[in-house]
């Protein structure tokens, strides 16, 4: 009787589908081939950008980068830095920066961002305006049609004195957008308060914001607003991880 070979089933090694992490930080390492050694960078805020700082500090610890000094966006990116002995500067001492690498909420068809959700954005935005360059990183999830497409925060830096009368303002001046503003409420049902001791109104849109800049100038004359979430026209590059690759979109 010929000998029959046994039915051989291989059962196909299903690649393991990329998770939103696993983007996050091909994002980030393709972010960090941008940084030389001598620069002077700033430190995002976020899970995305924690993956530049990491890599960063690995960099740093093989010598494959060298005379770095960095400028966090947040007290918590200033200890995760710490923790991997990051040098540290401050734009009193370091006004201009070579790049600045930072995740965002949303990255709309024209590179403009809403950031914010991570309750950093004065300090980010303070870091990324003082950089040459300003790369940010994401995943897929963040592309947008339209800035407050994604119906989730787009957070306001207000004052604390009165910002319930602010509160009132920012909603009344998007009521058109079906906008709904909400104070940001931190631990224990407290107020969440930022790194600069503020308090955060986050707006939630029905219908898109068309114009992004009249936007921010219109929420800027608001007395007692002291920053906002929409970073127009100051990415340099944004570097999107998908499931089909990375792609770097600059304008
Ligand atoms: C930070 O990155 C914030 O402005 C923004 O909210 C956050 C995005 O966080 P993640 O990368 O975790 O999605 O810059």
């Amino acid at each position: 009787k010929s000998l029959r070979p046994r039915a051989i089933s291989i059962k196909a090694q299903a690649v393991p589908a990329l998770t939103q992490d696993d983007l996050k930080k091909l994002a980030a390492d393709k972010a960090v081939d941008y940084v030389k050694s001598g620069m002077a960078l700033g430190l995002g805020t976020g899970s995305t950008a924690a993956f530049v700082v990491d890599r960063i500090g690995q960099l740093l610890k093989t010598g494959e980068l060298r005379d770095i000094v960095g400028i966090p966006t947040s007290k918590r990116t200033e200890e995760q830095a710490k923790s991997l002995n990051i040098p540290l500067t401050t734009l009193d001492d370091h006004p201009s920066l070579d790049l600045a690498i930072d995740g965002a909420d949303e990255v709309d068809p024209e590179l403009n961002l809403v950031k914010g959700r991570g309750g950093a954005l004065l300090r980010e935005k303070m870091v990324e305006a003082a950089s040459k360059s300003f790369v940010v990183v994401a995943d897929e999830s963040k592309l947008v049609s339209g800035l407050g497409g994604s119906k989730l925060a787009m957070p306001v830096e207000v004052v604390q004195f009165c910002w319930k009368f602010n509160l009132v303002r920012l909603q009344d001046l998007f009521r058109e957008l079906g906008c709904e503003a909400k104070l940001r409420e931190g631990e224990n049902g407290k107020p969440y308060i930022t790194d600069n001791f503020n308090y955060i109104i986050d707006l939630y849109f029905e219908t898109p914001i068309k114009d992004g800049v009249s936007a921010g100038t219109e929420i800027g004359k608001l007395e007692g607003v002291v920053e906002h979430g929409l970073f127009l026209d100051m990415a340099t590059a944004v570097i999107i991880a998908g499931k089909t690759g990375v792609e770097v979109k600059s304008k």
